[in-house]
Order: structure tokens, then sequence, then C-alpha cells
């Protein structure tokens, strides 16, 4: 697991170099996002169970198959399945804006896990619309607790959504 520190590091130390100008730069820029990254992870923590409830509420409003017989999310235990899944994404997304890196994501997420969806039919659509979702409303609730920039609140959501639609099995 890394985080923009230590990868900035293990990248310099690889080649034998000292701390140059754009190493400086890429640190600046991750200390300065600092404290609002701590704040963000805050939020969440704050409020993961209702982001986690409202994002099903929305992904189910808008995709109801998903819930209905036939559904990858029809009955109790896999409902409650996929809540746990979203609850995933939302704590290791937490993880992933304070160290700066979406390793964590790679390591402890994502790997395998196309597979283990496909070999159980969970659809992977549906899933990356559960993530965006979720990252929406970290987003307003982000910027309501004053967080002006909150550009930086994307990265984890588009870094799982984006391995979830590109990896192939
Ligand atoms: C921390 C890393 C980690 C992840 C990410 C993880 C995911 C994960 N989700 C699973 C199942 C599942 N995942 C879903 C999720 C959904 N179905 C839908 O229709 C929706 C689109 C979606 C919710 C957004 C469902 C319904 C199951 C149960 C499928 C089944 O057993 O038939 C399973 C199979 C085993 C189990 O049921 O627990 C794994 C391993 N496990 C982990 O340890």
């Amino acid at each position: 697991m890394r985080d923009a520190v230590t990868n900035l590091i293990r990248n310099y130390d690889v080649t034998g170099r000292y701390l140059d100008r754009n190493a400086v730069d890429t640190l600046k820029a991750y200390f300065e996002t600092g404290t609002a990254r701590v704040a963000a992870a805050a939020v969440i923590n704050s409020n993961a169970a209702s982001i986690v409830k409202q994002a099903g509420l929305r992904l189910f409003e808008e995709l109801p198959e998903l819930i209905r017989p036939g559904g990858n999310a029809y009955t109790t235990r896999r409902y409650a399945a996929c809540l746990r899944d979203m609850d995933y994404y939302l704590r290791y997304a937490s993880y992933a804006l304070v160290a700066g890196d979406n390793n964590v994501l790679d390591e402890r997420v994502l790997q395998g896990l196309r597979e283990t969806y496909n070999s159980l039919g969970v659809p992977i659509g549906p899933t990356v619309r559960g993530i965006q979702i979720m990252k929406e409303i970290v987003k307003e609730q982000v910027e309501a607790a004053g967080i002006v920039n909150s550009a930086f609140v994307d990265q984890p959501f588009d870094h799982m959504t984006r391995e979830f639609s590109e990896q192939d099995v």
C-alpha cells in the first residue's frame, strides 16, 4: 500500500535521484490539499451510513430492474450484499483520499473483483453507476462542509469506475 509521498520517494530512490523541482511541486500540491483531504474523510466518516443508503435508493430508483425478480440485487440477502459492496467502495475511497494515491484501491478492492462479479452475475454498469452516485453525494456534502475546491474528491471514485470499465478478463 502506498501514499503520495511514499510513492514519490520510491520512484526517486529507484533511480538514485534527489527530489528535484518536479518532486517538490508534486509534494507541495499534496500537502496543500492535505487539510481538505482529511476534512473530506471526516465528512465521509460521519455520514457513511446515510451516504450508502441514499446512493442505494437513487440507484434502485434509476434501475428498478435490479431489485425485481431476476435482478442481481433481488432478495434481501443480495440487496444487503450490494449495499455492503457500496460501503466497501466508500470506505476505501476515503482511505485513498487521505493517501492521495489510488494504490490502496488496486490492492485491497479491485484485484480480482471483476472476475468475482462476472462469476456471480453482478452487473458492472450499474455498479459503476452506484459508485458515481456516491461521488456526487460525497461532493455535495464536502462542499456543504465548506471545502471550496472539492475536485480531488473525484479521484478515487473515478479510478474505480475506470478500472471496472477497462479491465479485460
Ligand atoms: C473490500 C473488497 C471487497 C469487495 C469489493 C467485495 C465484493 C464482493 N461482492 C460480492 C457479492 C455481491 N455483490 C453484489 C452487488 C450488486 N448487485 C447489484 O445488482 C448491484 C449493481 C451491486 C451493488 C451496487 C451482490 C448482489 C452480491 C451477491 C451476489 C450473489 O451472491 O449472488 C462478493 C461475493 C462474496 C460475497 O457475497 O460476499 C464479493 C467478494 N468483497 C470484498 O472483500
